[in-house]
């Protein structure tokens, strides 16, 4: 048995556990990183793709931009295709000039790693066995094996960051916490294709057969999605089928290129409220679930990690906890908001199985109305290219005027 002492004990190096590590560092806060996976699992895990302006700013503006800001893609709209049509959301006229980044997950993951790295502070990886406990107490602690050795971190506070399937938020005694979820009744199958993409910005379209999403990582790589059964298996979807399925849905020549990655993802909405147990903080998807329809998940994760930082630099300056007793109510009402957007285009898009006309109808409807009202297509667009930070006295990083940031 080892014992090891920090301030902060992070869960988890996701893009919300590493992201606070290093904006824990900036001001002088030591942390420890646990993560079960491996560095090359977790750089090759491909997940999310889009980056509201805000995340790109707080990417920016913590050190991590550089590469993100020559390689990201900047759309300024998507297209909405239903009923053999096609429509722009066009975010530059809409919302005074803001934008999306189109920037791998696993892309910020390993900038965030070589962050790390630099300053000889890289997590724990391929750790086992991870239990939290003492919660209220004010040392609370997580033990966990390494190269099978069993450890004991003893720490000021916990971020539980370990995402949806992780141990932080189940090791909260019944009755603490209160968690609201839906599921869905489709999956996404999500694959990714060496080939350029086939359109200049995303493609959500609404179809009989279900939905479909043309989305990209650069140049030459292209991302696509088809609503399927949740519990979809992969191998009943030979490349041709998906190719096939996509040029139907998405009404499009598609030019096809080799599959190199494949994948199932079950759809859901779940928060868990209060977002905090005694001395142990829940962040990103470890408290809450979006499902991918709103691209909403990944910046979320780091707007409650940009919350959390901010709250922990008082804390530990001069034991200010005002910060951390605000921090799950602060984030809970951009959590909100992500939930029902990301729920409501969900809604408006997927096909759902046992529909009898009534839901397409109001699809279709809400779909024409989208799409000929400036106000409706406004209202989609504000919250697509992410809603202003919280806080005034951190107006620096909204992105009001700040247009030239957009290339
Ligand atoms: P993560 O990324 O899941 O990281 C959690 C980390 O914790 C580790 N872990 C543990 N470590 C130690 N001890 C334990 N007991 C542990 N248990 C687990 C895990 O191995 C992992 O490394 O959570 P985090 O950091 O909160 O980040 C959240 C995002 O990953 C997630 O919200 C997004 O990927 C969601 N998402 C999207 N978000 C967007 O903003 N825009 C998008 O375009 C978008 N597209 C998507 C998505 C998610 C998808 N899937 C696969 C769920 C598309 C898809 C298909
Ligand atoms: C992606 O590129 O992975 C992506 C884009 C938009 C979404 C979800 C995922 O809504």
């Amino acid at each position: 048995m080892s014992d090891m002492r920090t301030q902060v004990g992070i869960v988890g190096a996701g893009p919300a556990g590493l992201l606070l590590a290093h904006l824990l560092h900036q001001q002088g806060i030591e942390s420890v990183v646990l993560e079960v996976r491996s560095r090359a699992y977790i750089e090759q895990r491909v997940r999310a793709g889009v980056l509201e302006q805000g995340t790109v700013d707080l990417l920016t503006e913590c050190g991590l931009g550089e590469r993100m800001l020559r390689e990201g893609l900047i759309h300024h709209g998507v297209e909405l295709r239903f009923s053999g049509r096609s429509h722009r959301i066009d975010f530059d006229a809409l919302t005074g000039g803001r934008g999306i980044t189109v920037y791998g997950q696993q892309e910020v993951v390993k900038d965030l790693l070589r962050a790390r790295e630099a300053v000889g502070s890289l997590p724990l990886f391929e750790v086992a066995d991870v239990g939290i406990d003492d919660l209220t107490s004010d040392r609370p602690v997580v033990r966990f094996t390494h190269d099978g050795v069993d450890h004991e971190l003893r720490c000021d506070v916990i971020a539980g960051c370990d995402g949806s399937h992780g141990i932080c938020r189940p090791s909260v005694p019944a009755g603490e916490l209160t968690e609201f979820e839906r599921t869905y009744p489709f999956g996404w199958l999500g694959i990714l294709a060496e080939v350029a993409p086939s359109t200049d910005e995303l493609i959500y379209a609404r179809h009989q057969r279900g939905f479909a999403l043309h989305s990209m990582r650069s140049p030459t790589l292209s991302r696509f999605y088809l609503q399927c059964e949740p519990d979809a298996d992969p191998d009943d979807w030979p490349d041709e089928r998906i190719w096939d399925e996509l040029r139907v849905r998405l009404d499009l020549d598609l030019d096809e290129g080799p599959i190199v990655d494949k994948g199932v993802t079950p759809m859901r909405s779940s928060v868990v409220e209060p977002m905090q147990h005694g001395r142990l903080y829940l962040a990103g998807d470890a408290a809450h679930i979006v499902p991918p329809t709103g691209a909403k998940g990944l910046n979320l994760a780091l707007a409650d990690i940009r919350v959390l930082a901010a709250a922990l630099g008082p804390f530990f300056a001069d034991g200010d906890d005002a910060g951390l007793r605000a921090y799950s109510e602060t984030c809970l009402r951009r959590v909100w908001r992500a939930e029902h957007f990301s729920w409501w285009m969900t809604s408006m898009l997927h096909r759902f199985p046992d529909d009898e006309g009534f839901e397409e109808r109001l699809q279709r409807s809400q779909l024409e109305y989208v799409t000929s009202s400036p106000a409706a297509a406004a209202s989609l667009a504000e919250n697509y290219v992410g809603l202003p930070f919280e806080e005034p006295e951190n107006k620096s990083l909204t992105y009001r005027g700040r247009r030239s940031s957009l290339r």
